[in-house]
């Protein structure tokens, strides 16, 4: 049985095949997204890929895409030929909850503006309907969080302001996430992206809706590409 980092390594070797020379390329946060850098790191150094650029989605990401070699630009308004990024959950839609990694903004402004959004997980992250094993990430403005977190309870949402080291965690853009629960299942995920959207003090949330084009999605039985 594969472990787990062998089951992210692998579908992250077969998104970053997609990349050809040239090509402007977004690059996701996370543990998965990390492989797909190396992968291009190692495709760069081999004379596999040349001339290729990357926007990263987190600061972490931009300082490992540099340590790999991949020459990196601002977003601007850029168009980006391909995005590879990790997910929290991926429904059979590809719609997807992203942002345990803290750094769902930049991921959607970042994605939003690619081509072809391929996102790459291990089958863990599956799941029938978004919000059944996830938190909803919400990115919130520091200013009057408390009265931003009221109004998402009036929304249904019940959750906590994520910590770290015993402080509350900051964004890479100085702001904060609340994670976020609605019952067992997310209502209707549309609806609440667009009533997220609305809330004073919010500043993005971790719904990505109609946006993934595609998955590698590895298992004990190998990769599976979504759609097939
Ligand atoms: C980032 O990586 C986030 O959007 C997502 O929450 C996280 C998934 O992390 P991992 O690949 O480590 O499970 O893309």
């Amino acid at each position: 049985m594969p472990h787990r980092k062998e089951l992210k390594q692998e579908a992250a070797v077969r998104a970053a095949a997609l990349v050809e020379s040239g090509m402007r390329v977004g690059l996701g946060t996370g543990s998965t997204a990390k492989y797909a850098i190396l992968e291009l790191g190692r495709r760069l150094r081999e004379g596999e890929l040349t001339d290729i650029v990357g926007v990263p989605t987190s600061d972490a990401s931009d300082t490992l895409a540099r340590a790999q070699g991949i020459e990196i630009v601002e977003l601007g308004t850029l168009e980006l030929d391909l995005a590879i990024d990790g997910a929290d959950e991926i429904d059979p839609n590809l719609d997807l909850i992203k942002g345990l990694g803290g750094a769902l903004t930049r991921e959607k402004l970042v994605e939003l503006r690619a081509k072809r959004l391929v996102i790459i997980a291990d089958d863990a992250k599956l799941v029938t309907r978004l919000g059944e094993k996830a938190a909803l990430p919400i990115e919130v403005v520091r200013f009057g969080f408390e009265s931003t977190l009221a109004r998402l309870a009036d929304l249904g949402a019940r959750g906590t302001l994520r910590e770290q080291g015993g402080q509350a965690y900051v964004t890479d853009n100085g702001n904060y996430i609340f994670d976020a629960r609605f019952g067992d299942a997310l209502p209707d995920a549309a609806t609440l992206a667009e009533r997220l959207k609305l809330t004073p003090g919010v500043v993005e949330h971790g719904l990505f809706l109609g946006m993934a084009t595609q998955a590698f999605v590895a298992s004990s039985e190998g990769v599976r590409e979504i759609p097939a």
